[in-house]
């Protein structure tokens, strides 16, 4: 079955593929040659996950799946947050993660948690699934797996950052994994249904 997912973010849509395995195809915009940027201009992961799933589903008349994703960190009330991609200013997740460690740089409290936020649109409607995995931010990058913030992110009961782990190991503990859990569970009763 094709997933189309509302993303731009070839790790993320490859991670879902990774989670999902074979009984999935997971396609994305850049399939659809849609390259138009999508405004998130909600004030929430779920308003976020909803806008892009929208602008996915208007665009393309098929079901689609929104991932809107952060950091939330403790010592920093919650920051990045919503404003985790472009927390620095662009892009870049070298300086997303630098200023990330500059501002924890005297707070004791480097606790911390993933969260996805997944919407899912069809013709009947839209559905939301969530997913978090808490843990701790380093004191410096580790590793080079994974994308975004995995360098400084080390989960409970864990010695490693994401990005020191096997893709495979993160995509079963992860908070993408965790929501997409949810969100087959919740295609296998539809088709029930
Ligand atoms: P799309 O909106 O096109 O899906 P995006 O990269 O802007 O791509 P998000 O707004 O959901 O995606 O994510 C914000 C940022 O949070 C993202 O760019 C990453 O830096 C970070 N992020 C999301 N998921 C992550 C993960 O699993 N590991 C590390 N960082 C992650």
């Amino acid at each position: 079955m094709e997933l189309l997912v509302a993303t731009h973010n070839l790790h993320k849509k490859e991670e879902i593929q990774q989670i999902l395995g074979t009984d999935y195809v997971v396609t994305s915009l850049t399939d659809y040659n849609i390259h138009d940027e999508i405004v998130e201009d909600g004030k929430t992961f779920q308003a976020n996950a909803l806008i892009k799933a929208k602008h996915c589903f208007e665009k393309t008349g098929k079901a689609s799946l929104g991932d809107d994703s952060g950091l939330v960190v403790e010592g920093l009330d919650g920051r990045p947050g919503i404003f985790s991609a472009r927390y620095a200013g662009d892009h870049d997740f070298k300086k997303n993660i630098a200023k990330v460690l500059e501002e924890l740089k005297d707070e004791p409290n480097r606790k911390a948690y993933f969260i996805t936020v997944l919407c899912y649109k069809d013709q009947n409607g839209e559905h939301f699934f969530e997913g978090r995995v808490y843990g701790n931010i380093t004191e410096k990058v580790f590793g080079e797996e994974g994308f975004g913030y995995d360098p400084i992110f080390t989960p409970e009961d864990h010695n490693q950052t994401f990005a020191e782990m096997h893709v495979e190991e993160k995509n079963k503990i992860s908070h993408r994994k965790l929501a997409l859990d949810q969100f087959i569970q919740f295609l296998n009763i539809e088709k029930q249904a």
